[in-house]
């Protein structure tokens, strides 16, 4: 079995902060976020960036600051969120992908579909799937597939037939939205099983799901996604302390089982990222 690669989702674009004071938002609280968690063994961090104000922004002027705050302390995979924050337009949301040199990012999310979202609407009609296709690719960065449900694996597909993906392709299956496929296993095994041959993939199980399913993916040989933006709990009840707690938790898990797990370089290569150390 492949090393196993722990992504922390450090943010997200939903909790506010107020809500949830260990969230980090700022370009200095993000970038030890990150440190910490790669540290605890996360190979890749998945980032969302906020304002002045702790509002959820894709200006490109904070992601830049960001990537520059992270790079200084850690070598971890930096993968942009483009779906930012339910509301945002398209050509808002791509702000991260527009940047270049030493701040370009290394991945960008592609959300392969539509979903509810809580209350609201995660919209991602075909039209702004396939501009967010071109634009990542034109941008030269892999895209990670965003499936909330299991159509959305079709939608993928039908990317790669119009020469919009190239595969290998590489998904991370969010389960437990409320709008979006339940966090169970046999959902799991039946989206894994849907998956094109050669593909990666990784699973972000949504609140109490977090650590079930990352057990799974460490069983299955998938990867694994930990972190605020997906669940601020450690257990029932009691608040997560940090992501690093989150990583921590899931590397002891992944030894106990004997997965080793990857570092940032060797999760390069197995995601055939174009730009190693
Ligand atoms: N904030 C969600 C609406 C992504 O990062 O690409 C979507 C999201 C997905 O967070
Ligand atoms: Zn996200």
């Amino acid at each position: 079995m492949e090393k196993l690669i722990i992504t922390c989702a450090l943010n997200g674009g939903e909790i506010a902060k107020e809500d949830f004071p260990p969230l980090p938002c700022t370009p200095e609280e993000i970038a030890v976020a990150a440190e910490e968690a790669a540290r605890a063994g996360a190979a890749m961090v998945h980032i969302h960036a906020r304002d002045e104000r702790n509002q959820p922004t894709q200006r490109a002027d904070i992601f830049a600051e960001i990537i520059r705050h992270v790079r200084a302390r850690t070598d971890v995979i930096i993968q942009v969120s483009t779906g930012g924050s339910v509301g945002m337009t398209p050509e808002e949301r791509l702000g991260p992908v527009t940047l270049t040199g030493p701040v370009k990012p290394e991945m960008a999310t592609l959300t392969a579909g539509t979903t509810n979202f809580g209350d609201g609407v995660f919209s991602n009609p075909p039209a702004v799937m396939e501009t967010f296709a071109k634009r990542i690719a034109e941008a030269g960065l892999k895209p990670e597939i965003e499936v909330f449900d299991a159509g959305f694996v079709d939608n993928a597909l039908r990317l790669v037939a119009k020469g919009l993906l190239k595969p290998p392709l590489h998904f991370d299956l969010v389960m437990g939205v409320p709008g979006g496929i339940g966090a169970t296993p046999v959902n799991l095994l039946h989206l894994v099983g849907s998956l094109p041959a050669g593909s990666t993939w990784s699973v972000a199980g949504i609140a109490r799901a977090q650590l079930p399913l990352a057990t799974m993916a460490v069983i299955l040989g998938g990867h694994a996604r930990v972190g605020f933006e997906d669940n601020i709990y450690y257990s029932r009840g009691v608040k997560a302390e940090s992501n690093a707690q989150l990583v921590a938790r899931a590397a002891r898990l992944a030894a106990e089982l004997g997965r080793e797990l990857a570092t940032p370089d060797e999760a390069r290569r197995l995601l055939g990222l174009p730009y190693h150390n």
